[in-house]
């Protein structure tokens, strides 16, 4: 990774990614592109930034070209609840904007890393330890998207040799930049309505458990898979990763260790709930742990500590 150029770099994985990865290759050697270009984001100030729509196939490729990129990491994409509220935009963007990327990376020949979900499972799946290999039959937008694009990083590794990587990621949790359209968002307000209301209201019910991680996991996932020895990985583009697996009532019990008083209702949304309800209550890691040597720092009781901290600093406390 030389060049690395970022689409979707104003999200919640982008911009903590784009962070990271300039303080490892210097600033000019990762080129951040989103949509829009907020002057004032970090994101904008500290290196190279382009606007870029990743339905444009051609931009797409000047920009990419022009910067002599070498890796490709796609985050562009709507999350789970906003493609199911928007299923034709939904398609259009993730699809579209992923095989748009992967053309510009067989034509530069650059490596690639694009995520996929817990999302990618569904109903039929087994629900605990979802193993890596297994049945994926998805019932939202979402996780049709998400197969799809595992099964087309695929294809352009084995039709064009192209050097395709991927994770499936659990809900991911951080301080940095919210996340926006998700089922797992639950589990980032509750840090902020916690230090704010000191109460929260869920819209995901007591006993759904899904995977999570916290954001630095996440982000050492993607560095780490992408510098691993290519003649290790059998699967490339869809490693099961996770780091705990939580229901509601208990980050809420985590919650309280800190905030005393804290107090969680449930007002459940049935759009999210059937969405959380149709993917695993947690997944096995071993092959990313076997294959590129994946591990996560953060459980639960660790990532609040850390979460609670971080956003006191930034002054989101008793409002
Ligand atoms: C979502 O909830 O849509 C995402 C995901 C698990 O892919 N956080």
């Amino acid at each position: 990774m030389k060049k690395i150029f970022v689409t979707g770099a104003l999200g919640q994985i982008g911009s903590e990614l784009i962070m990271k990865m300039r303080a490892n290759y210097g600033n000019d050697n990762v080129i951040a592109t989103d949509i829009r270009k907020p002057e004032e984001h970090i994101v904008v100030q500290s290196g190279p930034f382009e606007i870029l729509d990743v339905t444009d196939a051609e931009k797409m490729h000047t920009l990419a070209k022009k910067y002599e990129a070498d890796t490709m990491i796609h985050m562009a994409a709507l999350l789970s609840a906003t493609a199911e509220a928007k299923p034709l935009l939904a398609w259009n963007l993730n699809m579209g904007g992923l095989v748009n990327a992967l053309e510009v990376a067989r034509a530069l020949n650059c490596q690639f890393f694009t995520p996929s979900s817990i999302g990618a499972f569904g109903p039929s799946t087994p629900k605990d330890h979802t193993p890596q290999d297994t049945i994926q039959r998805p019932t939202t937008m979402y996780g049709v998207n998400k197969v799809s694009g595992e099964l087309l990083c695929d294809y352009y590794f084995y039709k064009f040799g192209v050097d395709t990587r991927g994770v499936r990621f659990p809900g991911l949790i951080s301080y940095t930049t919210p996340p926006g359209g998700g089922t797992t968002d639950y589990a980032v307000d509750i840090y902020y309505e916690a230090l704010k209301r000191r109460k929260y209201t869920s819209y995901i019910d007591r006993g759904t458990y899904m995977d999570m991680m916290y954001m630095p996991d996440a982000i050492n996932a993607i560095i780490q898979l992408m510098e691993a020895d290519p003649s290790r990985l059998q699967h490339r583009n869809a490693f099961n990763v996770t780091a705990m697996s939580f229901d509601p009532e208990e980050i809420a019990a985590e919650i309280k260790k800190h905030i005393k008083d804290f107090k969680m209702n449930y007002d459940v949304d049935p759009i999210r709930q059937g969405i959380a309800n149709s993917w695993p209550n947690s997944i096995d890691p071993t092959a990313a742990i076997e294959e590129w040597g994946f591990r996560a720092e953060y459980d639960l009781a660790k990532m609040t500590v850390d979460m609670l901290e971080k956003l006191k600093e930034k002054g989101i406390e008793n409002l």
